[in-house]
Formats: structure tokens, sequence, C-alpha cells
């Protein structure tokens, strides 16, 4: 671990600081040479896809791209460490749980299928034909099938995905909890009934020719760094870049391209955004409605796209003119001066596409919140033209493709039956449980299997006592898995653990070495090729864990598996005969680069009810989480804490200590205040604080209190008000009650909190 400090971070993003980040990465897997031959097949077209986000890539086949923490993600997966069953087995699960997240991720590649031994508290070797026989027998022996939950992460391929899906449809249920659920499910939700399609409108060749780029709630220069090279480009060409963001983020402010000699050897950078607007945490929707508000009042409307292309402008307009913008402001902690500066840049410019992550989801109005951004397109025919659209930036690196593939808890019919068609079975009908779902299913004895293809549920959900109680009363969990994790220290009354071969291996099936794809944020699908040897001889793909599953739980089935897993090219042209849109699937691979699938709202065609893009009238939420509480305990001080990620770390995979931008070395336990909050709440910088989240429901009277422990008070430039922190650390806070409306996503953007001095010792800050 690196010495602790916090410290002014006053560089560019990128940069020496980013190529040092790599080298000491690739330094600590113990993999300089390997690594660096590794990083130049990333996204090139006859190497593998990138694991690290779902960030499209240039043409897919120009020069490599250098990303910090795309290289980051490679390394961890070529890691030269191995966690055999002898390392695993080396400890109890009692001693285990004591192990930080770095720790068990530390332990590096899984080698062979471990099973629980509950004589002995210990994970031990077990032999494939094992596992699977253990998981048919759990599977058969439930009386419903929809006691058994299928958890995906969103690095599975479209392969593996769809063979996935349908085992657990021909099994009989749509459990179908996934990580989207926690992610970008309001961009679904939200951009489906408005626009007709629940993904993003635009592409790379769009913003080539966007002359402003709004920016909501996201960190691009941690999470996205290739997407800093288009911001960057757009900026040079004179584009406006306008971030939304509570915290002053570097990325967003100034970046120097390490693949740019000039930069990186005058130390010179390019600036980012061209606006910044600081808004409080969970201020977007009255941002956006202001927005809209002065773009209607200035009169600065594309009226012949309305009226050809939209339906409900009139109760929208009238929505808007009626707000008044006092609590606009509140709200936003903006000032009307300042939305209307905003709104101002926004109209005066031809060609806008609005960008959003987890700032934007991860709220109670989450979905309202992004059909306000749909609004503020629609008012000026931002949508379905060049350099124009909506463009939600997805996390994983195949998240999009998943649900694509089926993953998806409330399957559309027209799916359901094409897949009931193809495979001859009768799909199950009945909706399936999401993430909350699943943890509560799970709580109450009506979830009783768990299966994992990938992630890391244990961690990244809310309400971690909750969820580690819910997964412990399981019968069975099993983990489909590259590295150890806490969910496999957090398991079932029996537990398997199963690894896999990770995107960037060799994988070779009875029909030779396989290729699969995915799909990127912008609709683009490609092959991806792995080009390392496989971390150790026992590991079987995705698709072949499936087919064996599939094998072992559902003698009766029709289906192929095992011809199926070993050829991708047949499981594809299977896809293609569920999905129209992948017609001549295998057909279009070969083209360098893959394909786009079709986007119907960019085109302009609008498959909704109405036949039109939908206008949407939301009233401004008035009956905040944080203002509940704070009416209840008007004793002390209620912030809204929102969680995100440092910059050294993939989600619950925790990489190292630092967090370069935002100055902080060697912690994290740290929570981000502002300095004035700290004064008047008689506290300091370096101090110690417990964290309590509390939460009572809408119109309810319980306070649910929820505690984690020894926080180190970080001053820093957020709004009054306002704390971040960072995930998973934080999760124990994240209500399992408190999800978005009708998206269901957790609210970890928005949780009421209240800080107390640390009462026991304040010691190392634990790795
Ligand atoms: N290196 C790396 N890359 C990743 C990941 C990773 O962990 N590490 N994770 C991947 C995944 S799954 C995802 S979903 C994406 C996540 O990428 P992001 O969406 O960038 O995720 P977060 O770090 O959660 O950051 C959200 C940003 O929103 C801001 N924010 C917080 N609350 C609010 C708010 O109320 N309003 C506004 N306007 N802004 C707010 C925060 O200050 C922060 O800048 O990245 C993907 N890529
Ligand atoms: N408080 C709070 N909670 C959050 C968030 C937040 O911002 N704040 N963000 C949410 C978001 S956006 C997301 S997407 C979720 C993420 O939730 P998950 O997707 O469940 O979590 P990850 O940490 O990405 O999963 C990492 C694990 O995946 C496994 N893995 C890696 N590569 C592979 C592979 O190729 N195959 C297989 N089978 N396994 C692999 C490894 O075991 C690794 O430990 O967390 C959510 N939780
Ligand atoms: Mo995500």
């Amino acid at each position: 671990m690196s010495e602790q400090k916090i410290e002014l971070y006053d560089g560019p993003a990128g940069g020496w600081g980013a190529l040092k980040s790599v080298a000491r990465t690739l330094n600590e897997q113990g993999v300089p040479v390997k690594g660096a031959k590794t990083l130049l097949h990333a996204n090139q077209t006859d190497g593998f896809d990138c694991p690290g986000c779902a960030w499209p890539d240039r043409d897919h086949r120009s020069t490599f791209e250098f990303c910090e923490n795309g290289a980051k993600a490679v390394a961890a997966e070529a890691t030269a460490r191995r966690a055999t069953p002898e390392v695993i087995g080396a400890k109890t699960l009692a001693e285990w749980a004591g192990a930080s997240d770095y720790e068990l991720e530390a332990t590096g590649r899984l080698t062979e299928p471990l099973v629980y031994d509950p004589e002995t508290d210990r994970y031990q070797r077990t032999t494939w034909d094992a596992a699977f026989a253990l998981i048919g027998r759990a599977l058969q022996a439930l009386p419903d099938p929809n006691q058994a939950i299928f958890y995906t992460s969103g690095r599975t391929s479209n392969e593996a995905a769809f063979l996935y899906q349908l085992f657990v449809r021909e099994y009989g249920t749509n459990n179908f909890p996934d990580c989207s659920n926690m992610c970008h499910e309001p961009s679904g939700s939200g951009l489906r009934p408005t626009i007709g399609v629940g993904k993003g409108t635009v592409t790379l060749a769009d913003f080539e020719q966007a002359d402003c780029i709004l920016v909501f709630g996201q960190n691009p220069g941690t999470n996205h760094p290739r997407m800093l090279g288009e911001l960057r480009a757009a900026r040079k060409r004179g584009a406006k870049i306008i971030s939304f963001n509570p915290l002053r983020e570097r990325g967003l402010e100034r970046f120097a391209d390490p693949q740019n000699a000039m930069e990186m050897a005058t130390l010179g950078d390019s600036p980012i955004s061209s606006h910044y607007f600081q808004l409080k945490v969970g201020g977007d929707f009255a941002l956006l409605m202001g927005m809209c508000k002065r773009v209607v009042e200035r009169g600065l409307l594309d009226h012949d796209f309305i009226r050809e292309h939209t339906h409900g402008v009139d109760a929208f307009l009238a929505s808007v003119q009626a707000q008044p913008w006092a609590p606009l402001e509140l709200a936003s902690g903006l000032t009307r001066a300042q939305i209307e500066q905003a709104a101002d840049l926004y109209a005066s410019s031809e060609r806008v596409i609005a960008c959003w992550g987890m700032g934007i989801t991860q709220h109670r109005h989450s979905v309202a919140t992004i059909q306000m951004i749909v609004n503020l397109l629609l008012l000026r025919g931002n949508l379905g033209r060049p350099g124009a659209g909506a463009c939600p930036v997805r996390g994983h690196s195949n998240v999009q493709g998943d649900r694509t593939m089926g993953i998806y808890e409330k399957p559309p019919a027209a799916f359901l039956d094409r897949l009931g068609q193809v495979f001859g079975f009768e799909p199950p009908r009945a909706h399936g449980v999401d993430t909350v779902g699943a943890i509560e299913a799970m709580l109450a004895g009506r979830g009783k299997v768990f299966i994992a293809m990938g992630g890391n549920f244990a961690a990244a959900t809310p309400d971690t006592a909750a969820t580690w109680r819910a997964l412990r009363q399981c019968e069975l969990t099993v983990h489909i898995t590259t590295k150890f994790n806490r969910s496999h220290v957090v398991h079932g009354r029996q537990a398997l653990v199963l690894p896999v071969l990770g995107r960037t291996e060799i994988d070779v099936q009875a029909t030779g070495p396989q290729g699969v794809t995915v799909e990127d944020s912008m609709s683009m699908v490609h092959l991806s090729h792995g080009m390392n040897a496989p971390a150790s001889p026992h590991l079987l793909s995705e698709p072949m864990v499936v087919a064996r599953m599939a094998t072992a739980a559902l003698p009766q089935s029709r289906t192929p598996w095992l011809q199926l897993a070993g050829d991708y090219a047949a499981i594809r042209d299977k896809i293609e005969a569920v999905l129209p849109d992948f017609a001549g699937f295998n057909g279009k691979l070969k083209r360098p680069g893959g394909f786009r699938l079709r986007n119907t709202a960019s085109e302009r065609v609008w498959v909704t009810a109405s036949g039109k893009a939908e206008f949407s009238a939301h009233a401004l939420p008035t009956d905040l989480a944080t203002e509940r509480v704070a009416e209840r305990h008007r004793d002390q001080r209620v912030f809204t804490l929102t969680t995100l990620r440092s910059h050294d770390q993939y989600n619950t995979t925790i990489y190292g200590h630092d967090d370069r931008y935002r100055g902080v070395y060697g912690h994290r336990r740290v929570v981000f205040i502002n300095a004035q909050d700290l004064k008047d709440l008689g506290l300091a910088a370096g101090e110690w604080v417990d964290i309590t989240s509390l939460y009572c429901a809408e119109g309810g009277a319980d306070v649910q209190q929820r505690r984690a422990e020894r926080f180190l008070l970080v001053a820093y430039d957020i709004p009054r008000g306002c704390l971040a922190s960072y995930y998973p650390e934080t999760n124990p806070l994240v209500p399992l009650e408190s999800f978005s409306v009708t998206a269901r996503t957790p609210t970890s953007k928005s949780i009421p909190v209240v800080l107390t001095p640390h009462a026991g010792s304040a010691a190392a800050d634990a790795a």
C-alpha cells in the first residue's frame, strides 16, 4: 500500500501519472512482459474486447488506444498470481471473512473448481463432474423453479448470456437479477416509453459532429477514460463541454493524452469542460426542469420537429410554465442565473449530445430525471440527427448486450414467443425477481439456490448486512468466476466456486478456437478473441459451464447443449433465429469492427404507444428521503451521501488504495465534506467519524438505522449538505427499501446520513 496522505492533485487527468500507475499495476500483478503485450491487443480487430468499460472504440482496428484503467482491468485478469485450492483452502472461511476485498482479489486467478466443506469450514478442490452433479440435484429438488435465482454481471459475452437465459427459462423461471438493476436500469425504463428504444441513440461519429456535449453525473476520467479522447477532440474543435457534477472531477477539467507525444513531452494538457455546474447531489431533476423552462420561455423550440415527431408537448409545456423558479433553485443548489446560463448554452448550440452516468441513475426519481433529459433534447429536435442524441454511458463492457440477449426479469412476450418456437418449449411468462427482489426473496425463504454468472453480489448490493443474511440462508450458492471475492466468502449451506476463462484468454472448444461477441454502449456488436494462455488447464468457458449445468439439471431438454458450447458460431445462429436484429450475424462479424444494431430512434422512427417521441410531464419531486429524515431528526444535521468509485478500483475489485485525481493516497475509508460543514459540526479534516444512515419510507414513520464505522474526514470542493464516499465500503448504508420509482435501482447516490465522531480507536485504515 502507498504512503497514506491527502493532498490536492493539480495535474491533468491521464499524463505521466497514468503511465506510472499502469507500470505499477503490471509490476504488482507480476506481468511486466506478457501484460504489456496483452495491452497491445486490447480492442484490436484480431484481439479481445477490453473488459474495462462499455465505451466504444474508434473503428475498432485503429491504433491501440491507451487507457489507464482498461490496462488495469486487463492486467488484473492476466495476473501471474494463482488462487489454487491450496491457497484458498489454507484458511477457514471464518478467517477469510476477516480479509479485505483487496486481499481476496490479490490471491489471483482461481484454478480449479472448489466446494465448501462444512466440517473444516474451508473450500476444497472438487471435480467438474461432482460440481455439476451437485447443481443438477439441487435444482431438481426444488418444488418450484422460482426458488432458484440466477444473477448475471455485465462482462458475460453474448454467447454465454444467451445460453444462460435459455437454460434458466427451460428450467422454468425468469429470476434474472443483474448488475444492470443497480446501474442503468432507469435509463432503459426512462427511454423505452419515450423514444421507443431503451438504449442510447448516438455513435462516435456523432461525437465528431456535436457542437455541445452535456455530461451529467459521470466521471469519465476514471470510469471511461477513452471517452476523454472524444471530449478533448470535441473541445479542440470548439464544441462546448458542459459538466454537471457536485464534485470537481479532475478528468472533467483537464486531460493529457498519454498517446500524444507532444503533450507528454511538454507536460501540456487540454481543458475538457468549457463550463462546470456544481449542483447539489440529487439536484439534476430541478436543474433540467429549469433548463427546459428557460428554453420554453425564450421560445427557442424546434416547432417543426415537435409537430412532426412528438406527442404530449402541451401538457409538458404547461407543467414547466407553471413551475416557479424558487423551488428549482433550492432543489438544484444552483441559482436561477446559473440554470439560465446552462439553458442558453444548450439553446445556442445546433447539435447537442446528452451523456449521463450513475450520478443520474442511482436516485429515487432517476427515471423522471432521464425523461427530463429526453424532454430537453426533444424541445430542440436533438434526437435522430447527426451530432445529436441521448448517450447513457454504460458500465460493464457487455451489460447492454446481456440485456439484448434476454438477461431480463421482465422479458417481452414477443421474445419469449420466438425463444419457445426456436427451442420447442414453453418459456415461463411470470416476471422474475430483480436484484432487490432477489434479496427479499432469499430473506423470506422463497429463494433457495443462488447461482451467479460473474460479479460480486455480496459486495455490490444494498444493505450489506441484510444481503449477507439472505445469501447465508440459501441451500446452495454457486459462483462462476475468475477471481476470489466477498460473495464466495458469504456463502450458502452448500457452496461452489467455479473458475472460468476470462475474455483475454484463448478459448478452444471441439470445433477449434472460439471468439465471443459483445455489444458496446453505442450498440456496436463485434467479435473478441482471447490471446493469452488460460490461467489454468482446468478452466472451462462460460458457455461450457452453462451447457453442463443444463445437461445436469435438465435431462429431458431437447437443446443440444454440448454441441452449442462446442461451436459458438452455432450459438450465434440460434441468436439470429430468435432476434431478428441479428440477421446474418456470423457473416456480419467478418467485417472489421463488427456492425451496429438497428436503433429506430436514431432514424426518427418512434416505436412508442403513440408512434411519436413522447414528452413526459413530471412534477418536481418534493417528498425526498433526506428531507423526511431531517423532519424527524431536527437535533442532528442530516446530509445526503453519494457513493462513488475511486480511481483505483473496478466496482468491487479494489486495485489499490489511491484516488489520484481526488488527492487521496493509501486510504479508502474517507468521506468528502464541504469545509464549512466541517466547521459547523465542530470537526476537522483528518478526524474519524462513523456514518449512520437513516431511512424512513414515504409517509411511513419508522426510521431504520444502518451504520458503517471509521471514515476519515476530507475537506473537499462539494456543495454544502452533501457528502461523498466510496462504494462498496458504504454499501452497508444503502437502504434496501429505497430504490428508484419503476426501475427499482437502489438509491446509492442519495442516502440520508448523520456523522458522529468515531468512538473507538481510529487506528490504521484497514487495507
Ligand atoms: N476504472 C473503472 N471503470 C469503470 C468502473 C469502475 O469501477 N472502475 N465501473 C464501470 C461501471 S459498472 C459503471 S456503471 C461506470 C460508472 O461510471 P460513473 O457513472 O462515472 O460512476 P461513479 O463513480 O459512480 O460516478 C458518478 C459521478 O457522478 C457524480 N455524482 C454523484 N452524485 C451525483 C448527483 O446527484 N448528480 C450529478 N449530476 N452527479 C453526481 C460523482 O461526483 C461522480 O463524478 O463505470 C464503468 N467503468
Ligand atoms: N453503493 C453503491 N453500490 C453500487 C454502485 C454504486 O455506485 N454505489 N454501483 C452499482 C453498479 S453500477 C454495478 S454495475 C454493480 C456491479 O456489480 P457486479 O457486476 O456484481 O460487481 P463487480 O465488482 O463488477 O464484479 C467483479 C467480479 O466479477 C468476476 N469476474 C470478473 N471477470 C469475469 C469474467 O470474465 N467472467 C466471470 N464469470 N466472472 C468475472 C470476478 O470474480 C470479480 O470479482 O454494483 C452496483 N453497486
Ligand atoms: Mo454499472
